[in-house]
């Protein structure tokens, strides 16, 4: 361990120049045609939301095989008139490195609201992949039409609601095959809401604290189209919280979502198991991004939330029937994160090794904070945390320049933009540019699978993957899975445990490696 410390503390010394490899490489704009920037309707008042976003959508629009992406933008509302008219982007990956920007063409500018986040899924079944975008506002439900062009459908589908909402997660909370969305809110908020938070004189961003919380939304998917408001029935509206970020996983058997608040940022004195406490669905609370994941291997979904500098964030081990123990300190995820205020975020598998790493994107929420706090900056660099049995050791430094620029991030979102099995990850900055990180592959094996919806379990010899929905912040990740496979060159098998209620477990004997693979209902759609 000591050892591995003065090492990396070496590294500066014997590089005189910046190095020219490492495990990703910046895809710049000038390379994707990714020149979109996000304005963050900076105010010298300092209204909160300007703070909040935004998240990245990583989904493949058009079905054509590539993934696309999507970026909300800040927009009209009751504290900011834009200059000239803002709009979000959508850009079709033309599988080739480069990108076009189709938003007119599609119709999800979202140039009416006050923009923050997005989360992708088949909300109606019909094979294209459908849009939500959480706003300051009203929210709005983009249905692709199958032809590039998507419909406003918000107020048919009975999803009009005004509020400050943050982080959207498409699940199947009761089991019946269809999508149901969760959409978690802040705190209650408008201009006249507003707090006075001042420095000097000078105003800067609130705390959550001084706000009063709001309670989150739980539409159930009816199956015609319609969405019914069940956020009083499933008890998400008695515990109004201050949620940004939202991830649904099975913990304990049973779908649950996971949703966290930040209750003035304190989860060890309200604890999980008091999180856990509305109907049979668990409920954990705290900091900002969030993800799940068994990052140890033991056949549990392990949790991870992000929370403000001087916090450190949790890695909380799941130790069966519902009790989480965080391996902050063991694990070393303390301690490498306890200077940074934590978004966007995601277990993922970077070195395709079959253990499950992190990747952390961060950045003080107050842009102001630096004059009020010598040590803490805005901008904060990106984190890429290698799992070695169950310790995470930091890998940032030769991670490639990305991670060694600081970002105002917030969303990030992984998927494989390339198609070569290799994790690329796209951040979304506050009043800045996307970046985009392509991962420039290596040595190992893997198998990638088209079609494991969320709940669903992936077994191969070597392990286990529990298929997650939401996690990280505001954004929407590549919905399908990699398998790491280390050196190994062969599979005997993998077998997909398809979600509840018929749990049926289907074994496809000598996959094939190196190479994406169709399941289910995907693979249907593959062959006709
Ligand atoms: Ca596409
Ligand atoms: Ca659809
Ligand atoms: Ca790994
Ligand atoms: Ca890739």
């Amino acid at each position: 361990m000591k050892r591995l410390l003065l090492l990396a503390a070496a590294i500066p010394f014997l590089y005189s120049g910046p190095p020219v490899t490492g495990i990703y490489e910046i895809w710049a704009p000038s390379k994707t045609g990714i020149v979109w920037r996000h304005d963050n309707a900076l105010s010298p008042r300092r209204y909160q939301p300007e703070s909040i976003g935004p998240g990245v959508a990583i989904f493949d629009y058009n079905n054509d095989g590539w993934m696309d992406l999507y970026f909300p933008n800040s927009g009209p509302c009751d504290f900011f008139q834009p200059a000239k008219p803002l709009r979000a982007a959508l850009y079709r990956n033309n599988g080739d490195g480069t990108f076009t920007d189709v938003t007119e063409r599609a119709g999800v500018a979202n140039a009416a609201n006050f923009g923050i986040g997005a989360a992708a899924a088949d909300y109606d079944g019909d094979g294209f992949v459908d849009l939500l975008v959480t706003n300051y506002g009203r929210n709005v439900l983009y249905r692709n039409r199958g032809d590039g062009t998507f419909e406003d459908v918000t107020r048919r589908a009975g999803l009009d609601a005004r509020g400050l909402y943050t982080s959207a997660v498409w699940f199947d909370f009761n089991n019946d095959g269809w999508p149901d969305l969760f959409v978690g809110s802040f705190v209650r908020y408008s201009k006249e809401l507003e707090k006075e938070c001042m420095t000097a004189g000078v105003h800067h961003y609130c705390y959550p604290a001084s706000y009063e919380a709001s309670p989150s939304k739980l539409y159930r998917n009816n199956g015609d189209g319609t969405f019914t408001d069940v956020s009083v029935q499933s008890g998400i509206a008695k515990h109004p919280g201050k949620t940004f970020g939202a991830v649904a996983a099975d913990v304990d058997g049973v779908p649950n979502f996971l949703f966290h608040n930040l209750r003035d940022g304190r989860f060890e004195e309200i604890g999980l198991e008091a999180g856990v406490a509305y109907s049979d669905d668990g409920v954990a609370r705290s900091g900002m991004g969030v993800d799940a994941g068994d990052y140890d291997g033991d056949g549990r979904v392990d949790l991870f939330v992000a929370n403000l500098n001087r916090e450190r964030f949790s890695i909380y081990r799941n130790l069966g029937n519902l009790a989480f123990q965080d391996m902050a300190g063991p694990s070393n995820v303390g301690q490498e994160t306890y200077m940074y205020s934590g978004w966007g975020l995601r277990f993922v598998d970077f070195d395709n090794d079959g253990d499950l790493d992190l990747v952390l994107a961060n950045g003080h929420p107050d842009d102001r904070i630096e004059a009020a706090h010598t040590g803490l900056k805005w901008k904060e660099p990106l984190l890429l945390l290698e799992n070695r049995n169950g310790k995470f050791v930091n890998r940032s430094m030769d991670a490639g320049e990305g991670f060694r620029q600081e970002y105002p991030a917030r969303g990030l979102a992984v998927g494989d933009l390339d198609n070569d099995g290799w994790p690329d990850i796209v951040i979304a900055s506050n009043g800045a540019g996307p970046v985009v990180l392509h991962h420039r592959g290596g040595a190992n094996h893997w198998i990638g699978l088209i079609g494991t919806p969320p709940g669903a379990i992936v077994r191969w010899p070597g392990g286990s993957r529990f298929i997650t929905a939401g996690g990280s912040y505001l954004s929407s990740q590549d919905p399908r899975v990699v398998i790491g496979l280390g050196s190994t060159a062969k599979l005997e098998w993998i077998e997909i445990e398809w979600p509840a209620p018929n749990r049926r477990r289907e074994r496809v004997k000598s996959p094939a490696v190196d190479r994406y693979n169709s399941v289910g209902r995907a693979a249907g759609r593959a062959s006709r």
